[in-house]
């Protein structure tokens, strides 16, 4: 099955009792039994869920995974991927990379003994340098947040099995419609929903999807046991999104590249990051691993002045100040102050995030706006 039709179709099946079209938010925290045990596959909705569970399969077939998993939020998610290590264990992560994520390493995991490389990862080399006997997973984020970075994954992959560590792909930024880290060798598929799966702004979701039956085992257990999971509204609103994600992620590639086009002939910017730009350092991985280059872009303005950087944020009227990013409206972000934050000053400097960075993430409204936007808030 394509892309779009799966999008549409994969995982969802008309309601058995009504012939409903739209899966039913089962908004129910249990279910009935015949006699101790003997129930219809629903015990408990922290457990199982009906519509989460037709949310997991329609995941799982979009990234071309046998199994899918949501949680409450992107965090948890990639708390439960954190459960599987140990004190001692080591891992490797991208040195660019959503501040949460940078926090949920450093603040709750490292004091708990798991020891995090943070590393440039445009070069594999230096990745293969860190692998120690202790490895057990490597972490990518790609592209990056907030620098665009592009990460090869399938290089990734030789590296982790190499080392016989897991390979864990933030794929937020992507989307299965932009790449399928799956089959390009990693074993879990990460995903904020929240972002351009459920794409409207009006939910906070997660999600894992992997193909391994004993990983299915592990994660559906600490799903379960740690509780992080979604309630079933939450769930409806992320299965209606999917829907539109072919046709959104087209309309904010088309975008994206109006907006990178736009922001690099404009005198007063120093410097566009956007993978799509035959200049950036890693396109013709982009190129390969992608399927057209989305509607992330961050940017510096000359002279690379925090001041001035806030002076444009403040002045946009469509580009929305605001956390967050891939939903249908045009947002833009200070990342310094805002979304990596809990980033030391001096950690986001050795991974080049200037304090000056604008990020946008460029929504479906019409290109030209967009423009006229950016035209009148930089002068
Ligand atoms: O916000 P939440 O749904 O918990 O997802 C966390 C998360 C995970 N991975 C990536 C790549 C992310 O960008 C995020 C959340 N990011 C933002 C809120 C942001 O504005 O960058």
């Amino acid at each position: 099955m394509k892309f779009a039709t799966k999008a549409i179709h994969a995982g969802v099946h008309p309601d058995p009792t009504t012939g409903a079209i739209m899966t039913p938010i089962y908004q129910t925290s249990t279910y009935a039994q015949r006699s101790p045990g003997d129930n219809k596959g629903y015990e408990y909705s922290r457990t199982h869920n009906p519509t989460r569970t037709q949310l997991q399969d329609a995941l799982a077939a979009l990234d071309n995974g046998q199994h899918g998993l949501a949680f409450a939020s992107g965090m948890a998610a990639i708390d439960c991927v954190m459960h599987l290590l140990k004190p001692g264990d080591e891992v490797i992560s991208t040195d660019d990379l959503y501040g949460g994520s940078y926090r949920i390493m450093t603040k709750v995991y490292e004091p708990l003994g798991i020891k995090f490389h943070f590393v440039p990862m445009g070069d594999m080399e230096a990745v293969r340098a860190k692998v120690t006997p202790k490895t057990k997973l490597i972490w990518v984020e790609t592209p990056t947040n907030p620098l665009l970075n592009i990460i090869d994954i399938a290089a990734a992959s030789v590296v982790a099995k190499e080392a016989g560590a897991l390979l864990a792909v933030d794929n937020t930024f992507s989307t299965p419609y932009l790449q399928t880290p799956l089959d390009l060798g990693a074993d879990i598929s990460v995903y904020s929903l929240t972002k351009y799966m459920a794409g409207h702004s009006d939910t906070v979701m997660g999600a894992l999807v992997f193909n391994d039956a004993t990983l299915l085992e592990r994660l559906s257990f600490y799903q379960n046991a740690c509780g992080g999971t979604p309630g079933p509204q939450d769930c409806f609103l992320v299965l209606r999104g999917l829907k539109t994600l072919h046709l959104r992620m087209q309309r904010h590639c088309e975008n994206g590249r109006a907006v990178a086009e736009y922001l690099r002939q404009h005198p007063k910017v120093e410097k566009v990051y956007w993978p799509g730009f035959e200049s950036h350092p890693n396109h013709a991985v982009a190129a390969k691993q992608m399927r057209d280059f989305g509607g992330m872009i961050s940017f510096v303005l000359k002279g690379d002045k925090q001041e001035d950087a806030i002076a444009v944020l403040e002045k946009f009227e469509l580009f929305t100040l605001a956390e967050s990013l891939g939903g249908v409206e045009s947002l833009s972000g200070h990342p310094a102050t805002m979304t990596h934050a809990s980033i030391p000053a001096e950690q986001r400097r050795k991974s080049g995030l200037s304090d000056s960075l604008i990020r946008l993430s460029v929504g479906i409204e019409d290109a030209e706006d967009l423009i006229d936007d950016l035209a009148q808030a930089i002068g």
